[in-house]
């Protein structure tokens, strides 16, 4: 299937049976109708309209999984519900994170937040994505065996997230500079916990589970490529926010203005002369257009784009072996790992 049709589909789960469905729940509590209407835009616009690379790979490891040719209707549809929970995890985290991070744009429009009449309900609005995911699994997985599973894999992995948001948010006191903060130690446990727990593993355990092959054994071995994988993944996305081209990933980067304990300042920090790191002292974390065009220039001086391209070829290489060395005896697939090896070696969006 087309990539385009591949994501039509997925997208009409979510506008046909999950929207009507949750937004019947609201109606059923005899929600007035403006709020209903607002329930409903703050599903739609917050979670449509972005790649779903992590609720479709639910579908995709699905299958890979049980090895089937093609899947029933059914099965689909209860695949992409699970995927469609991801989708909406990572839709509460970013209308937080963007207000967390005065971000302006996310996929190409603006943030909700700053959406005329938004403002801090967008706060609420955030919570109601979440409590969404409950109210999903609820209706379609009360009865299955696996469900405590599934409660205890979104409320482990939502935690997780909090503990690296935490730690990102901790290292990027606004207006306070102190490179003395940064490390690639914390950068590394921030990127783990805020992206590669929900991001990767949390899909891939999710279609084991639909598929009954979540063993411990098998779910450790999957964690052992995916938080890699996952930390490589925000790795790029700390590159983009500096490299990439807003319209192209549609978002403006923003970490050297807010003080961000990225990969780039770390790499940097670490070949840094004295003198260099003078100009990241004086220049870095302020909410000044000028002073981040100086700290992008010594990012030019100092190589930093050869250093990524060199981390990337490495880290690529790497995770090949590591998925190589997947024991698929007891129903983990390497296929389903090098799926998304392959959809994040060398992103550009
Ligand atoms: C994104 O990192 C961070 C998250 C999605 C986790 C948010 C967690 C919460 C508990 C709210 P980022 O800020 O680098 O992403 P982007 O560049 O897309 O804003
Ligand atoms: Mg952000
Ligand atoms: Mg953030
Ligand atoms: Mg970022």
């Amino acid at each position: 299937m087309a990539p385009s049709a591949k994501l039509q589909k997925f997208e009409a789960v979510f506008l046909n049976k999950i929207v009507p469905e949750l937004v019947q729940d609201a109606k059923d509590q005899n929600m007035p109708k403006e709020a209903v209407d607002w329930y409903e835009r703050n599903l739609v616009h917050n979670t449509v309209g972005g790649k779903c690379n992590r609720g479709m790979s639910v579908v995709d490891t699905y299958q890979i999984l049980t090895g089937k040719e093609s899947l029933s209707d059914e099965e689909y549809e209860r695949a992409a519900i699970l995927g469609w929970c991801t989708e909406l995890l990572q839709a509460y985290f970013l209308v937080a994170d963007d207000m967390m991070d005065s971000s302006k744009t996310r996929r190409g429009q603006p943030c909700w937040y700053l959406v005329d009449g938004v403002g801090t309900i967008a706060i609420n609005d955030s919570f109601m994505l979440e409590a969404a995911i409950y109210k999903l699994l609820k209706i379609h997985f009360r009865s299955e065996k696996y469900y405590v599973d599934l409660l205890e894999l979104f409320h482990e992995t939502t935690l997780q997230t909090e503990y690296g948001q935490l730690l990102d948010l901790l290292t990027a006191p606004e207006d306070r500079v102190n490179l003395a903060n940064f490390s690639l130690e914390k950068h590394s446990f921030i990127v783990i916990y805020k992206t590669a727990f929900y991001s990767f593993y949390l899909p891939v355990a999710l279609a084991m589970h639909m598929a009954d092959v979540a063993s411990e054994s098998n779910l450790a071995a999957a964690k052992e490529v995916l938080i890699p994988l996952g930390e490589y993944f925000q790795i790029q996305d700390d590159y983009l926010d500096c490299y990439g081209d807003p319209a192209h990933i549609g978002k403006i980067g923003t970490d050297i203005l807010d003080n961000k304990c990225s990969w780039l300042v770390n790499t940097a920090l670490a070949i840094v002369t004295p003198e260099q790191r003078q100009i990241l002292e004086e220049n870095y974390g302020q909410k000044d257009g000028e002073k981040e065009k100086k700290v992008k220039e010594l990012y030019l001086e100092l190589g930093l784009e050869g250093r990524y391209k060199a981390y990337e070829e490495k880290t690529v290489a790497e995770l090949k072996e590591k998925i190589e060395k997947v024991d698929e005896s007891k129903g983990l697939k390497k296929a389903a790992l090098y799926e998304f090896l392959n959809k994040v070696a060398g992103r550009s969006k």
